[in-house]
């Protein structure tokens, strides 16, 4: 079945390395592994302060969007000023521009961090800019210290995920690449694990330009969502309505990196 072909073979990430060396070369790429050996465990905040995250607490009318690389979520410009994450291992404070998500061909892996090697069915990553030092996503995406990146793993489960649910309802309005719609009414809040333990290093883009700009933070504490709800995903086109050989979102994430003697830090809470 064409639809049924990974872009990963196509358009992914063993494709990447001719046109983006960095993807060979960097030194400080993503995703990683976390494990006992790679991580300093920090209990206290006597090396980080807390980290705080704010979101408003709903926002309507969200636009999302099929990229062709899965679906995005762009936070609109007049509830930009209303978000920020600081502290944690955060020198500057940063704004939300988008929200996106990966995933596998099957929920025995599809998240890009794994954990003591383990894949998660997904990881969502909610992309922050620094409003400090630069003016936009754009000035802020390739420069050191542009860009924080929260990584919040999806594991499937039995239950239905109930905010979730207002993004996946969604999905089969915009099946091919360029197709948009919006969320009514949603709340970033509620698609956040209650616990905020989190491993953080500095890394890069996933995709290219695969920029080494990014501060990761990823929490520990995965959000349980139905197999169904991440069903959806796989049934987004990587093609636009017109293409003649259509292929679908079946996998996008890409595979660990080396860490190149990085240092990884886990904050627990
Ligand atoms: O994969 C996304 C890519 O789609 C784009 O959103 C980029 C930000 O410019 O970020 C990467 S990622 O590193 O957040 N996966
Ligand atoms: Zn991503």
């Amino acid at each position: 079945l064409i639809d049924s072909i990974s872009i990963y073979f196509s358009t992914g990430p063993i494709t990447w390395a001719k046109k983006y060396p960095i993807a060979a070369t960097g030194q400080r790429q993503s995703p990683i592994d976390f494990n006992g050996e790679n991580c300093t465990v920090c209990k206290d905040s006597s090396v980080f302060k807390p980290l705080e995250a704010k979101y408003p607490l709903v926002i309507n009318q969200l636009k999302m969007v099929n990229s062709g690389n899965g679906w995005r979520v762009d936070i609109p410009s007049d509830y930009v000023n209303d978000t920020f994450l600081k502290g944690g291992p955060l020198q500057h404070k940063y704004r939300l521009e988008q929200f996106h998500c990966h995933w596998g061909k099957n929920c025995e892996s599809g998240s890009e961090h794994t954990v003591n090697g383990k894949y998660y069915a997904a990881e969502l990553h909610f992309v922050h800019w620094n409003c400090d030092l630069f003016n936009n996503f754009k000035e802020a995406a390739k420069e050191d210290k542009g860009l924080a990146v929260l990584g919040v793993f999806l594991e499937s489960s039995e239950i239905k995920h109930e905010e979730f649910e207002k993004i996946t309802s969604m999905l089969k309005e915009i099946p091919y690449k360029g197709d948009e719609t919006f969320i009514p009414r949603i709340s970033i809040d509620n698609i956040l694990p209650k616990n905020r333990s989190y491993w953080t290093y500095e890394g890069s883009l996933t995709t290219p330009p695969l920029y080494e700009s990014v501060s990761w933070i990823v929490f520990k504490e995965p959000i349980r969502v139905h197999e169904t709800q991440i069903d959806e995903f796989r049934k987004l086109f990587h093609t636009s309505k017109e293409s003649k050989e259509p292929l679908k979102v079946i996998e996008n994430y890409r595979p660990v990196q080396p860490l190149c003697g990085r240092s990884v830090a886990f904050v627990e809470y």
